[in-house]
């Protein structure tokens, strides 16, 4: 990389570039400028002085890449997972910062427990039932019968573990170094997964899109599931191989699934999944950040781009998330 990284520089002449297409940003304007009144902010995908640009402010990177900053000193995302920003085309010296809010996390949190509760008390066996005109009575089975699988055990995971773990649900966690949560039987290690999946009722996908964890949720992944098993994927579309769930779902080896992510979003209206019964497709909904609730990060995270300092929830370049 021929460039030079830009030095530190006041922050009255900072200029942030937003851009997003779900995220509001009249919102984010009004809350930043409450903050750092001083700073412009240019909402994209145009910017008419990419020089100026020194901080992004993103979702997804806008039609002429990241790239097209010349002096930017931080990526910072507007989302949890950075996957979306497409990275590797990037100087790997910039640095990117993921977001992390309270909000953020209740709502996931809240998402993936309606999710839990509506297969704990077997809604998607009535709900057959009832298309079938049948009154089968089954017995509702008590939350500590019920074993759950969190996939991750990060920011998001966690949270969730513990807050399924709290409402009485047996819960195991898994991820890349082990965790001590309460109430949560936490494993880490590829050669576990197995055993854990086969001996869980529900499997709750929190992992980020990595090389290591795309595809995971694949036909191999399916063969470990208890017959009629549960799947949320909450974490990224390209996590699941999509024709394997549907064989798996064909098999009765998964009952039903919560999809909040897609491969392809928007979901195509031609796509298997809109007329599946057995699956609740909902458009990437289960969470999204709150310009009140993560305003200060971001001001501060701003703050320290302007300054060279390392920024908050940095993640590891070389990594990749
Ligand atoms: P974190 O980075 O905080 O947590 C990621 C977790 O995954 C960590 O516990 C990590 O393990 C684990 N992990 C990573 N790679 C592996 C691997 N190869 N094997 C096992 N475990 C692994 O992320 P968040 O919890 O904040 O977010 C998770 C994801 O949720 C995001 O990347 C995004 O894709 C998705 N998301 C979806 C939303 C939606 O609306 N649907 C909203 C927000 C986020 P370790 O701790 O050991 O490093
Ligand atoms: C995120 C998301 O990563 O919304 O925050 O998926």
């Amino acid at each position: 990389m021929s460039r030079q990284l830009p030095g530190a520089a006041p922050l009255e002449r900072a200029t942030v570039f937003f851009h997003s297409d779900l995220d509001d940003p009249v919102q984010w304007q009004a809350t930043l400028a409450a903050a750092l009144p001083q700073v412009q902010f240019v909402v994209g995908p145009a910017c008419d002085a990419p020089e100026q640009v020194d901080v992004a402010l993103v979702w997804t990177p806008p039609p002429q890449g990241l790239g097209a900053f010349p002096n930017l000193r931080a990526v910072l995302s507007l989302g949890a997972g950075v996957d979306q920003l497409h990275l590797e085309r990037l100087d790997p010296r910039i640095p990117v910062a993921r977001l992390v809010d309270p909000t953020l996390t209740a709502r996931m949190v809240e998402y993936c427990k309606a999710a839990v509760f509506h297969f704990h008390r077997d809604f998607h066996l009535h709900r057959r039932h009832q298309q079938e005109r049948r009154w089968k009575f089954m017995a509702p089975v008590g939350a500590a019968d019920r074993r759950i699988l969190v996939l991750g055990q990060g920011e998001l995971g966690a949270a969730v573990a513990v807050s399924l773990a709290a409402e009485g649900f047996a819960v195991s966690g898994w991820s890349r170094s082990p965790k001590q949560l309460p109430g949560v039987r936490s494993a880490c290690g590829a050669e576990l997964l197995p055993a854990l999946v086969g001996e869980s009722d529900m499997v709750i996908n929190l992992l980020p899109l990595t090389p290591d964890t795309r595809g995971l949720l694949d036909a191999r992944f399916f063969s470990w599931c208890k017959a009629g098993a549960c799947l949320v994927n909450v974490g990224r579309g390209a996590h699941l191989q999509e024709a394997d769930l549907l064989e798996a779902l064909e098999q009765g080896r998964i009952a039903a699934a919560f999809l909040d992510v897609f491969a392809q979003e928007p979901l195509p209206p031609e796509h298997p999944f809109w007329s599946r019964p057995q699956l609740h497709v909902t458009p990437h909904v289960a969470s999204l950040s709150d310009p009140f609730a993560s305003a200060a990060t971001v001001v501060d995270n701003i703050r320290r781009s302007m300054h060279g300092l390392p920024l908050l929830h940095a993640i590891d370049r070389g990594r990749g998330y």
